[in-house]
């Protein structure tokens, strides 16, 4: 039975994908008490491991908040998300591995799902940072020292929400840091009876050299070639008179890397990053490596679309205990990663082996099923080499209903291509299935 469905996997698969039988047996799988959303991304984890020794490795962290809906959502204990709060769901942090090199998808580092309470938080100064959410950078940042070890080399990147005292005074001694700055803070000067600011110290500083860079496009904004003015500097920030532990150094020495747009695009706001780094920045070029390392957090943003659009069904989907709807986000955000790396991989551009999104005993199901593929169309040959990634997304975008001719697979036909590829791999279900 397993061959004449690796032979006309789309036929018996569709008739079998989706019953109520499936849908039973999945949620039961996350009803189980002994299956965590901790331990799903542990495992996750424990993949992305075997892959990262030697690489440089830039890490990713940001958040996204799943909205669920309105007020029958919040009947069943689902905390406020959104401006306002008026929607309710769940939030993820997410720290993906990428490759500096090649911007290739290692693995996922860590998933967080929660939450929040509904009632009214204390004031924020009077809790510490590990009471408030913003504890998940600094853990997220920890868990990549940790899961990332046997790297070449470590960078975290994040966005504006990670400028927080405690993240730059506690990272890992292997982890390098690029956050995007947020807050005016204060800085040492040689004077000590001077006080300076970051940002005005930083507008100070004569231009250094220019970077021109291609902005891609996004919705709303067209791609544009620019050019971006380069200034850099070594600065001392103070630790914040209030909110900061007792125990924290008073200060933290970093590198300001500040780079912006020399012109006014017509459909978007200029570009204007204010980097801080632990990395140290004595000329234009090592100042281009920032900008380029930080660049690639645009791929987190790309693993919450694909999240979203891959069909996964998050947003509809009707489970009513929060706790159970944790372990399924937990469960989504370890498959959309795989999903997330067949799309990027599919031209062969990513230049990843197989390794990085699948096990070894995968290859020779995946060499199996491509022969049955390209045998039925003879004209049609798995163009990429055995043992690369682009050879898995080939095979799994063919079984997700790509025709191999027209257009490129995408993250729905990739995660469809995926369930198939699982049900094949481990057939338990179909056994039971008089096909
Ligand atoms: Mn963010």
């Amino acid at each position: 039975m397993h061959a004449a469905l690796v032979a006309r996997p789309c036929a018996c698969i569709r008739r079998l994908g989706g019953t109520r039988a499936r849908e039973i047996q999945f949620t039961r799988f996350l009803r189980n008490a002994s299956v965590t959303a901790v331990e799903m991304a542990t495992h996750a984890a424990e993949r992305t491991v075997a892959g990262v020794a030697g690489r440089d490795v830039v890490v990713i962290q940001d958040t996204s908040e799943l909205a669920l809906g309105g007020r029958r959502i919040k009947a069943k204990g689902y905390g406020p998300v959104g401006k306002g709060g008026n929607l309710r769901g769940l939030l993820l942090h997410a720290v993906l591995a990428v490759d500096a090199g090649t911007g290739g998808v290692i693995g996922l580092v860590d998933a967080k799902v929660w939450n929040r309470r509904g009632g009214k938080a204390k004031p924020r100064r009077g809790r510490k940072t590990e009471e408030k959410e913003s504890q998940r950078w600094i853990d997220g940042t920890v868990r990549a020292g940790e899961v990332l070890a046997a790297a070449a080399s470590i960078t975290g990147v994040s966005d504006r929400e990670s400028d927080i005292y405690e993240h730059f005074a506690r990272h890992p001694a292997n982890v390098h840091q690029i956050v995007r700055a947020c807050q005016n803070r204060q800085i040492e000067t040689d004077d000590a009876e001077q006080m300076d600011l970051l940002f005005s110290h930083t507008d100070s500083l004569p231009e250094q050299g220019r970077l021109p860079v291609v902005i891609p496009a996004a919705p709303g904004r067209k791609a544009r070639v620019t050019e971006l003015a380069v200034r850099f500097s070594r600065v001392v920030l103070r630790k914040p008179l209030h909110g900061a532990a007792a125990d924290l150094p008073a200060t933290v020495a970093l590198t300001m890397v500040d780079v912006r747009e020399t012109s006014t695009p017509e459909d978007s706001k200029p570009v204007h990053w204010r980097l801080l780094t632990t990395h140290e920045v004595t000329n234009l070029g090592e100042a281009r490596r920032i900008v380029d390392l930080y660049r690639l957090r645009w791929t987190i943003e790309e693993y919450f679309h694909t999240l979203k659009t891959a069909g996964f069904d998050i947003e509809a989907a009707d489970i009513g205990d929060p706790q159970v709807m944790i372990k399924f986000v937990a469960a989504t955000a370890v498959a959309a990663v795989t999903v997330m790396q067949l799309v990027k991989s599919r031209d062969g551009a990513t230049g990843q082996n197989l390794a990085d999104a699948f096990e070894a005993a995968d290859q020779p199901i995946l060499e199996a099923i491509s022969m049955q593929l390209e045998g039925k169309t003879a004209r049609q040959k798995n163009p990429h080499p055995k043992g690369s990634l682009a050879f898995a997304a080939w095979v799994i975008g063919r079984l997700g209903g790509w025709t191999g001719y027209y257009g490129k697979p995408g993250p729905q036909v990739m995660r469809r291509g995926l369930e198939d590829y699982q049900r094949i791999k481990f057939g338990t279900t179909l056994g039971l299935q008089n096909v």
